[in-house]
């Protein structure tokens, strides 16, 4: 899968999928990360991209044009002309990990990074197909929500986790349920014993132990789900 990502601080963005798993992947060729620099599609030769909002008030607005110039070239990259163009933003739909279920079908997929107050209406109009928010809190950058995005997708990948890390019994695959507690050694720690069913080798009273433990966990934790 191709993320485009649209954005100030390119450095930033590869830097932190080139680790571990999402590192690794990338050498296998099961992701690609093209990180595009907004600045080089400056209005000038100060490397302007952002301007005071008209209307007044405080803050600036990042410009349309390096915006659009710098879509355009990510496109000119990708063989998905109808690829998602997602702005991560405070104001979008709350990503749910059904949402990243559906994104990890794409084959492509571009991500737009805001700063300051946020990008002038008209190129959101023009380009984006869909705004998503990582949560309800803002952050100075887009950046760390499009990385969320990418590690969340990028999991879901065939081949992208190993026998070790796999994401077959966990939270939130299994119908809305929280993951049961985990334990290994020692079998005391602090005097808190690992709970005696998971010693028994009685794998069929493991499991349903563990049934139980997710069941009343999302009772407890998040009723909600
Ligand atoms: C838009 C407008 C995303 C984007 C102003 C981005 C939080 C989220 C930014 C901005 C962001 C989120 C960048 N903050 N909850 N900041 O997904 O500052």
């Amino acid at each position: 899968m191709i993320f485009h990502v649209l954005t100030l601080f390119p450095e930033m963005v590869k830097e932190s999928t080139s680790h571990s798993i999402l590192g690794r992947a990338e050498k296998a060729g099961l992701i690609q990360i093209n990180a595009v620099n907004i600045r080089d599609f400056a209005v000038n030769k100060h490397g302007q991209v952002d301007d005071s909002p008209y209307g007044g008030g405080a803050g600036m607005v990042m410009m349309a044009q390096p915006i659009y110039d710098a879509y355009q070239h990510a496109l000119k990259q990708s063989k998905s002309p109808t690829l998602p163009v997602i702005y991560l933003s405070p104001q979008g739909k709350v990503l749910t990990q059904q949402k990243v279920r559906e994104l990890s079908a794409e084959k492509e997929i571009m991500l737009i990074c805001g700063h300051y107050e946020g990008l002038d209406e008209r190129i959101i109009e023009e380009i984006v197909t869909e705004e998503i928010s990582i949560g309800d809190y803002v952050l100075t950058g887009g950046e760390p929500a499009a990385l969320v995005l990418i590690d969340a997708v990028s999991r879901l990948l065939s081949g992208v986790l190993g026998k070790e890390e796999s994401h077959q019994n966990e939270s939130f695959s299994h119908e809305n349920l929280l993951e049961h507690p985990h334990y290994t050694r020692p079998p005391v720690f602090m005097g808190r014993e690992v709970p005696e069913v998971l010693l028994s080798g009685h794998h069929a009273k493991i499991e349903e132990w563990r049934r139980e433990q997710s069941a009343e966990r999302t009772r407890r934790k998040r009723p909600g789900l």
